[in-house]
């Protein structure tokens, strides 16, 4: 018999003992935070609301996972894009039902655009209410159908410890993309049966990348090696299979000039002596110009974007293409190819290269003679590019005052074109852009969510005066974290790419693409918290950008460009890629090195007062 019987009565109860407080039951809500916690996720970015307070409450008692409060749902979006496209894996962002979760439309469509696996879990009314109207309840399983890789509404909680894991999965097979789980607040707020709770599944793995067809490849093979004139194209393919120093070392094997999308910038690193840096619209006249020669076309994990290869019909004529991508869906979808290639990019060309005659075999030296030559004759051009008060110029000296491994992220318009072709990329998973999608205000929070996931790095974000008040309230949740992000403002008072497309397709005529109103940016940073320079009023802007990019935590660096500044070259859009227009150096312009004897290489000092700067 125990000295002393356990008292019996319930917890709370009049019984003079302690009570015993009872035993917690997880509810579906903890079920989902332990299963993130299982996929490796350590931060999140979201906004509460009444319908994923459940899932705010678990994960407040968790403890285990830091939350961001964003300041817009799109922010939180972003900044789970900006951690998932420089880690690889997939990143998560909460939202609350209603307006909540289509707030997060926007950066759902653009995950999806640019096959970056993200995972967005809204709240949603109870299941019981779904269909009457209920407050805040809006359809966003169905509104998302069409904007993600797939979607999910939850309908009891036994079906979270199979969705969860499986929204990892999808995001991360096979061509990455966005993954919707909508989970009505009585799921999560249903008892789970402890035995799941404390045995959860395994979290969800991308499955194995299929493996390319070996036939394809030795065809491949053949005709690269019998190719006189062949290139290298890489899209974003290439990044997200990890395959860019593969990439590098056959065009290097292979002596293959090489482009690059949008997307792919930093697969090669720039300044490699086969990179010609990007093609398509705001390519550099010789990139454009080879493309149309090259008699072999190696594909790698690009989709043929309007953007990169213009009027698809003219693009690269005569050219046999190779097409090597994950997603079959993509091989003939905007140009026959001659030899598709479904299966990782990785793997395709780890086993292409070994079947590459090398560069001396296949005797490349007149081919790359020629590149040469039309790289000396038509060169890039960048105005003012030592100056860092001029477009070019704020994008060169901050590439110049920062490391190699800077993160770089931008808004879109002009700003985001001169990024793309100016500023020195050396590797992949640093270069943060709204390719597909092109969405202004993606700049600051993708930043934000990048300096989360890599706080050692400093994150550069190259944006405009209006995209930047897209998302300009993210400016607080910065200033909060203390991230390392440097905003580089080239404040035109304008929408410059509207405006330069209305100069120059619209016969001038100018609508709605200026601002009647300047905005005090300088003051704005600093009400929300984030210091403030401004290279206009600086007698040594120079110093003060190396001095504003070295200091800790965030920072917003503004300077005053002309609106009338084009981004050159520029291919018209529905024109084809040789029908570029500017960009041809003007008489007097720098040259670059050219042989001994060639007598054009001189530098001149530009209109501007800056030197001109051949990339
Ligand atoms: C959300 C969104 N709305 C409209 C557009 C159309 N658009 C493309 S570029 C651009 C102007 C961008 O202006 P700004 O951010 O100031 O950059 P700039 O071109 O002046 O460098 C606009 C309105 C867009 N891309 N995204």
């Amino acid at each position: 018999m125990p000295a002393h019987t356990p008292s019996r009565t319930a917890p709370g109860t009049a019984s003079g003992a302690a009570p015993t407080p009872r035993k917690r039951q997880p509810n579906g809500a903890d079920l989902v935070i332990r299963l993130l916690e299982r996929q490796g996720i350590d931060v999140i970015a979201g906004i509460p609301g009444g319908a994923n307070l459940p899932l705010y409450d678990a994960l407040g008692r968790a403890g285990s996972i830091r939350h961001v409060l964003a300041r817009h749902e799109q922010g939180a979006g972003f900044m789970a894009q900006g951690m998932a496209r420089v880690t690889g894996r997939p990143a998560v962002f909460f939202a609350t039902s209603g307006p909540g979760a289509t707030n997060t439309l926007t950066a759902i469509a653009d995950a999806k655009l640019d096959s970056v696996p993200v995972v967005c879990i809204t709240g949603q009314v109870p299941l019981g209410l779904v269909g009457s109207d209920a407050f805040q309840e809006v359809d966003i399983y169905g509104m998302s159908i069409p904007v993600t890789k797939h979607n999910f509404l939850v309908r009891s909680v036994e079906e979270l410890a199979e969705v969860i894991p499986a929204a990892f999965r999808i995001a991360a097979s096979g061509r990455p993309g966005p993954v919707l789980v909508d989970i009505p607040k009585n799921v999560q707020m249903a008892e789970v049966d402890q035995a799941v709770f404390d045995n959860p599944p395994q979290p969800g793995q991308p499955a194995a990348p299929p493996a390319p067809d070996p036939a394809g490849i030795s065809r491949a093979a053949a005709l690269l090696n019998a190719a006189q004139r062949p290139m290298l194209y890489l899209g974003g393919g290439v990044v997200a299979s990890g395959a860019s120093d593969m990439a590098v070392q056959l065009a290097e094997r292979a002596g293959l000039p090489t482009v690059m999308t949008l997307m792919a910038l930093g697969a090669m690193p720039a300044g490699h002596p086969l990179s010609l840096g990007m093609l398509g619209m705001h390519a550099a006249r010789h990139t454009n110009l080879l493309l149309a020669e090259c008699d072999v076309l190696l594909v790698a994990g690009a989709r043929f974007d309007d953007r990169a290869v213009g009027k698809a019909e003219r693009f690269c004529p005569g050219a046999t293409i190779i097409h090597i991508d994950i997603d079959e869906s993509e091989l003939d979808k905007i140009l026959p190819v001659h030899c598709g290639i479904t299966g990782d990019v990785g793997l395709a060309l780890a086993e292409l290269l070994p079947l590459l005659r090398t560069r001396a075999e296949a005797g490349r030296e007149a081919w790359l003679t020629r590149v040469e030559e039309c790289r000396r004759r038509h060169p890039f051009v960048m105005p003012g590019a030592e100056d860092p008060r001029t477009p070019y110029g704020l994008i060169r000296c901050a590439a110049d005052a920062v490391d190699h491994d800077a993160i770089v992220a931008t808004d879109v318009g002009q700003h985001q074109m001169r990024t793309a072709q100016a500023y020195p990329l050396r590797g992949p998973r640093r270069w943060l852009t709204s390719g597909g999608l092109g969405t202004m205000g993606f700049g600051l929070p993708a930043a934000i969510g990048a300096a989360l996931a890599r706080p050692e790095a400093t994150v550069l974000c190259f944006t405009g005066d209006g995209s930047l008040q897209m998302n300009i309230q993210e400016l607080a949740t910065a200033a909060e974290e203390g991230v390392n992000v440097k905003i580089l403002l080239a404040d035109n008072n304008a929408l410059g790419l509207v405006r330069q497309q209305q100069e120059l397709f619209y016969e001038g005529r100018l609508v709605a693409c200026t601002y009647r109103r300047k905005v005090d940016f300088a003051r704005i940073a600093e009400g929300f918290g984030v210091p403030a320079v401004d290279l206009d009023a600086s007698e040594h802007p120079l110093r003060d950008l190396a001095d504003a990019l070295r200091a800790p935590g965030p920072c917003l660096i503004r300077v005053t460009v002309p609106a009338g500044a084009n981004v050159y070259p520029m291919v018209p859009p529905g024109a084809d890629n040789l029908q570029m227009i500017g960009g041809e150096p003007e008489p007097g312009d720098a040259m670059p090195a050219l042989s001994d004897d060639d007598d054009d290489c001189d530098t001149h000092a530009d209109a501007t007062g800056g030197r001109h700067v051949h990339a």
